[in-house]
């Protein structure tokens, strides 16, 4: 069986099946909710900054089989550098665009890691990757002339749709990628909300520019 690195770096992406149980998925969600509710912010798009302010979350952001798998990716300097919540709302019927997370901020490359916190399929927007699109490039030239953000897109017509893999996942799971794979998620259309969370690190040992965006970075023991 081919080792998390591997994956990695043959796929661009590997996935932590169970990496919380649903009860600590269950607590991060309330936690959420509650770090919400004090900043007066209402339950759609997204909210930057969970580790910045919990200490759960940060507990959650250096979680040992996460931290294993990192290492064994990254090499022994992994930095935590963000985190952030996507709602997707019962009312929420777009999903994200395709798009690689490296235009956003360029510089060394990093890692997302995609966890949710409700179960996710096909029905209330669970994520879709191109494997391998890791060690390709991408011209972001989609339409954006609507109000859903993702400043950088691509078209759903230039995906090749017979390298589409969906990645319906359970709460508690994770989708640790690379910030070149592709990657996009069906609309809402179930009726409920779908909360997931994801977090951004890098390897320490690579320069790169001051992030404004980067709260709270720490060093994984
Ligand atoms: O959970 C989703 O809908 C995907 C969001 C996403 O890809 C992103 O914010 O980079």
């Amino acid at each position: 069986m081919a080792t998390a690195k591997e994956m990695f770096e043959e796929q661009g992406y590997v996935i932590l099946r169970g990496l919380y149980s649903p009860e600590e998925a269950d607590a991060l969600k309330a936690e959420a909710a509650a770090i919400m509710a004090r900043h007066g912010v209402d339950k759609s798009g997204v909210f930057l900054g969970l580790t910045a302010e919990s200490p759960l979350f940060k507990e959650a952001a250096q979680t040992p089989e996460l931290a294993k798998a990192l290492k064994e990716i990254i090499g022994s300097s992994v930095v935590f550098m963000n985190d952030k919540l996507v709602f997707k709302n019962a009312s929420t019927d777009f999903g994200s665009p395709w798009h690689q997370d490296y235009s956003y901020w360029h510089g060394s490359h990093k890692l997302s890691v995609w966890i949710a916190l409700d179960d996710a399929d096909e029905s209330n927007g669970c994520l879709r990757i191109l494997p391998g699109s890791h060690a390709e490039t991408a011209s972001h030239n989609g339409e954006v002339a609507d109000d859903n953000g993702f400043i950088y897109r691509l078209n759903e017509a230039d995906i090749d749709a017979e390298r589409i893999v969906d990645c319906p996942a359970a709460k508690g799971d994770a989708i640790v990628f690379h910030d070149l794979l592709l990657h996009a998620s069906y609309p809402n259309r179930s009726g409920a909300d779908r909360w997931a969370l994801i977090s951004t690190y890098k390897d320490g040992t690579q320069p790169d520019p001051e992030y404004g965006w980067a709260k709270a970075a720490f060093v994984l023991e």
